[in-house]
């Protein structure tokens, strides 16, 4: 088993695959439609509650009459009409796990002049690669409330993939949104609320894809929480039951962003919604993103969570991902030479699969993927120059060049530390005791403070929380390159510093009363394909308290030293209520997950170089139970049966359900300290764009393909003669007596189609007619000015201003008390300095889902909306008003 020892990267893989292997299933055909069956029969048996269906919705949508995308189409689909059935079927799947470098790799189309295209994580930069930077986590950027450097980041990921030849780059995460405070993988997105979600994903997507290299939105939809998120033959997923208005105002939201940013690909999530799995559910796919959200791009599965042929092709699924069934290795797929098969036997309508390869063709035309892309020059799994080039095919492997070491660094670490500095939220600052002087003697406790001693990368994804918490684990992380660790940065920028690496407190000896005591702690979680230290991924041991008893480690620093300061490391929310109001704990700050750059972009805040300004990308509140017990509680498995996870608290997640309950959590979702102060005068509000109730008619699906139907001859899914074909490796051809009888099945026997399934083209739903939806929804309809001034008179720093909708009473619909809609961070302003802030108000903003009318409305044109305007959204001291279209300032703000 040489390549499966020698690399540690496939030994974590295989760990993958066992523990998505929990039990086996058959693979081929018959299992295809008995999982598409088993998948029918959760809401048939009653389990999903009562209310929550999936409406059937066919046919799969066509692309191309979107204007941005036209020119793409046009060759696009040139070159798939000049294409055999069996090089279609090649590039809408992947070759196998671990049949090639990266972690998805479909076939290639040769002779035509498609490449083999390289699928990959991370959504923090390059995963399992050499020489790449690892950049601050989601989270970690949503803190900064700052779009131009999430734009940044996005440039930075997007040239360092395309340097190693990664064309379709497997992020940004925006789902899981954070509904549940303790869900697993909320740090890979960019914060507990869906408008900071979707200004992430856009600005990141703008950023990796001019690039060229193709982004993907993951994951559609409702995997919030990692345990029981996948099928396996003895358990269903979870279902994910969310009504229509939820899915649309919350949900939805920034998947809806990222399209209408022109995004490439749609990654559908492991878990079911009302009672379907994503992979193959009609109405998330064909309704929802492919007609309503007009995407033009393609979508594919997550990892391994391909549940059918035919089902999942009907559905609107074009692409299965890594290609094999959910049991890998053996060289099965529900689509390859199934998908084949069942165009010869006309199961799968013949312009579905035209459609699927095209819009894949499409994306790779779009990002310009056809001139000049680089090559991929690396092997996620293997670090080593040479090695097996396809580990899965053991022992019939060829070896070859596995990794040519090339560097995309470039200055990108400057970005990154810009972030994870930019990211430090202050939560407490108590006698101004930040920033330190460098003269002060500093005593610094807790294990995190330095990196891990058996390596920064000796766990595998980041699968331990040893040493400083700079990523979560799982798929979403990154090889350091290298690691500045706190303690490295703190000696060199303090002039008496001893640390005790420990996380249990030690005896200190005599303690001064100006000694000054920085405590580090962390929270981790991650993937659920690794338990750490009994967190199933979920932070279901630990619940929302430090790990490694950092409590009591700041209780026990507190009891000793006058002067504490906590900085944390941490996925998400933490209960601070065992210490927060101790007198000694001067201050806090959450330093997130600030990948390599931990050091430096800490000690800058820390000794006042910069002042912090950072923002909660979520509430804090005193006590878990604050929030209701649908997002608090985690799903368990359920014998035989579905688990179902039903959001119960609708569109009230995070600051929405306590506002609504009048809960004050400990520090609310926004709030962020600076050194400096800062004031908000001066608002204006102007109406841009007179609204009607409803968005104009959209205009009509134009220039839609004409994709052929006819059945092509069998021979173009046989293999020629003499192919040397790599065991196990996933093919798309058949054998000729398949392919004849293929044929022959379609004309004895018909497929037995789903309720509601049609072929015929429609015109598409009013909601929709671009990218994101209805193109109206993006008009503007308000503009609104603040003058931010620095008033302190020591510190400069930049202020965050964001900007909360209030709708007007009584419109008929229930809606969050406030609903963040926009923000921007200003540059670092000196003492004294002024500036003016221009935040936007679209329709879609001052609207609500209408379940009724299937659109969006805005239910009072020019009425009584509110909006307010602050640093968080409990310090909200300027209100403005839609239909008097004035500013008040020095008011009290709603919550
Ligand atoms: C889930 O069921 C609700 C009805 O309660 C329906 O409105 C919604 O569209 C369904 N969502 C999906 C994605 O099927
Ligand atoms: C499918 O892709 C594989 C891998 O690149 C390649 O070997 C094979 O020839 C392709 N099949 C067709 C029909 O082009
Ligand atoms: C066509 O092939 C697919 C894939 O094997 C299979 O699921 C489907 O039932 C077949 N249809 C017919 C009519 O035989
Ligand atoms: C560092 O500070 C400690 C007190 O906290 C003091 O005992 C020690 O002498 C100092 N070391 C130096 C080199 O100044
Ligand atoms: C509000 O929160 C309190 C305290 O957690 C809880 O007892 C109460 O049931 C909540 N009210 C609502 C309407 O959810
Ligand atoms: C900011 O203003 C508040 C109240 O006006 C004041 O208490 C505080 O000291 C000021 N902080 C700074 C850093 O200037
Ligand atoms: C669409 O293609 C079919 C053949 O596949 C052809 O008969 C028909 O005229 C075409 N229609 C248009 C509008 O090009
Ligand atoms: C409204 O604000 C946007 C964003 O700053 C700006 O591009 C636009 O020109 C403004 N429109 C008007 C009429 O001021
Ligand atoms: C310039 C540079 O950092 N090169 C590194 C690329 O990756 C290899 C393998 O990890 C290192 O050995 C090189 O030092």
């Amino acid at each position: 088993m040489t390549s499966f020892s020698d690399s540690v990267r496939v030994s974590t893989a295989v760990t993958c695959i066992l523990s998505s292997l929990v039990g086996l299933g058959q693979a081929g055909p018959s299992a295809a439609s008995a999982n598409a069956q088993i998948a029918a029969a959760a809401a048939a048996q009653g389990w999903v509650p009562d209310g929550y269906y999936v409406p059937p919705y066919y046919p799969a949508p066509y692309g191309g009459w979107v204007d941005e995308w036209r020119q793409s189409y046009t060759k696009a689909k040139a070159l798939v009409d000049s294409m055999t059935l069996a090089e279609k079927t090649n590039i809408t799947a992947g070759t196998g796990i671990y049949m090639g470098r990266c972690a998805g790799n479909t076939g290639s189309a040769l002779r035509v002049g498609i490449p083999q295209l390289c699928l990959n994580d991370s959504p923090a930069g390059v995963r399992h690669a050499d020489n790449v930077t690892a950049f601050p986590d989601g989270i970690t950027v949503g803190a900064t409330f700052d779009k131009t450097l999430m734009y940044q980041r996005g440039v930075a990921i997007g040239k360092e993939n395309r340097g190693k030849g990664v064309n379709v780059w497997l992020g940004p995460t925006v789902g899981p949104i954070g509904r549940k405070p303790k869900g697993g993988r909320n740090w890979e997105g960019f914060g507990a609320d869906p408008a900071l979600q979707a200004v992430g994903a856009r600005e990141t997507i703008k950023g990796v894809q001019e690039q060229g290299v193709i982004a993907t939105i993951k994951h559609f939809i409702g995997n919030e929480q990692e345990m029981y998120r996948m099928y396996n033959p003895f358990q269903y997923a979870y279902s994910s039951n969310l009504d229509d208005r939820t899915m649309h105002e919350v949900y939805a939201w920034p998947f809806a962003e990222g399209i209408h940013a022109g995004v490439g690909s749609v990654m559908m999530a492991y878990n079911a919604v009302n009672g379907t799995a994503c992979t193959q559910h009609p109405y998330l796919m064909n309704a929802l993103l492919k007609d309503e959200m007009g995407f033009q791009g393609f979508i594919m599965t997550d990892w391994l969570a391909h549940m059918s042929g035919v089902a999942s092709a009907i559905a609107g699924l074009d692409m299965d991902m890594p290609g094999d069934v959910q049991i890998p290795f053996f060289g099965n797929s529900y689509w390859m030479y199934e998908l084949s098969r069942s165009a010869l036997n006309g199961s799968v309508p013949m312009d579905r699969i035209n459609d699927a390869a095209t819009r894949i063709l499409a994306a790779w035309y779009k990002m310009g993927q056809d001139q000049g892309f680089p090559a991929t020059n690396f092997d996620t799994n293997s670090g080593a120059a040479v090695n097996q080039l396809y580990p899965a095919a053991w022992p019939f492997s060829p070896s070859g060049v596995t990794n040519e070491f090339v560097q995309v660094q470039a200055d990108h670490d400057v970005v990154a530390r810009q972030i994870s500095q930019d990211a430090i939220t202050l939560l407490k600052n108590d006698g101004g005791i930040l920033p330190l002087s460098p003269s002060q003697h500093i005593k610094v406790f807790g294990t995190d403070a330095q990196k891990n001693p058996d390596g920064i990368n000796s766990c595998t994804d980041r699968n331990c929380n040893k040493g400083t918490l700079g990523q979560g684990w799982g798929s979403g992380t990154v090889d350091y390159p290298y690691l500045d660790d706190p303690i490295t940065a703190l000696t060199a920028a303090a002039s008496n510093v001893t640390f005790y690496n420990t996380d249990s407190f030690p005896s200190v000896g005599q303690v001064s009363a100006s000694d000054v005591a920085i405590v580090f702690i962390s929270s981790d979680a991650g993937e659920n394909t690794y338990t750490v230290e009994g967190n199933h991924g979920d932070r279901d041991a630990s619940g929302l308290y430090a790990w490694h008893n950092g409590d009591q480690l700041v209780q026990d620093a507190a009891s000793k030293f006058s002067n504490v300061i906590v900085v944390i490391h941490t996925v998400g929310p933490l209960i601070l209520e065992n210490w927060i109001d101790l007198p000694s704990v001067k201050a806090v700050l959450i330093a997130h997950l600030p990948g390599q750059e931990a050091g430096t972009s800490l000690t800058n805040v820390l000794y006042g170089h910069s002042s912090p300004c950072g923002h909660l990308p979520y509430s804090i509140t005193k006590q878990e139970a604050d929030f209701p017990s649908s997002v608090t509680t985690l799903i368990n498995s359920e014998f035989l049966n579905q688990p179902q996870d039903t959001y119960t608290e609708g569109l009230y997640i995070d600051y929405r359900w306590l506002n609504k309950n009048n809960t004050k959590p400990r520090y609310a979702f926004g709030h962020g300290l600076s050194y400096t102060n800062f004031t908000f005068t001066a608002a204006s509000i102007k109406k841009i764009t007179q609204l009607s109730s409803y968005p104009p008619t959209r205009s009509a699906k134009s220039g839609i393909p004409n994709f052929s139907q006819a059945i092509p001859s069998p021979n173009e899914a046989v293999a020629p003669s003499g192919f040397n074909s790599i065991p196990r490796y996933i093919y798309s051809w058949l054998s000729q007596g398949d392919a004849n009888g293929a044929v022959s099945d379609g004309k004895s026997s018909k497929y037995a189609y789903p309720d509601g399934y049609s072929t015929s083209q429609k015109p598409g739903p009013r909601s929709g007619g671009g990218e994101g939806g209805n193109p109206a929804l993006w008009d503007i309809a308000y503009n609104l000015t603040v003058t931010v001034q620095n008033t302190g008179d020591e510190f400069a720093g930049k202020a965050s201003v964001q900007a909360y909708l209030q709708f007007p009473d009584n419109i008929g619909y229930d809606t969050p008390i406030i609903q963040l809609r926009d923000f921007e961070k200003t540059e670092e302003l000196a003492p004294g300095e002024t500036t003016t802030v221009t935040l936007t108000l679209t329709r879609k903003d001052v609207s609500v889902w209408d379940v009724v009318a299937q659109d969006w409305k805005v239910p009072a044109v020019d009425g009584g909306y509110k909006v307010w305007i602050g640093d968080a959204s409990d310090s909200l001291s300027i209100v403005c008003h839609a239909d008097t279209l004035k500013c008040e300032t020095g008011v009290t703000g709603p919550v």
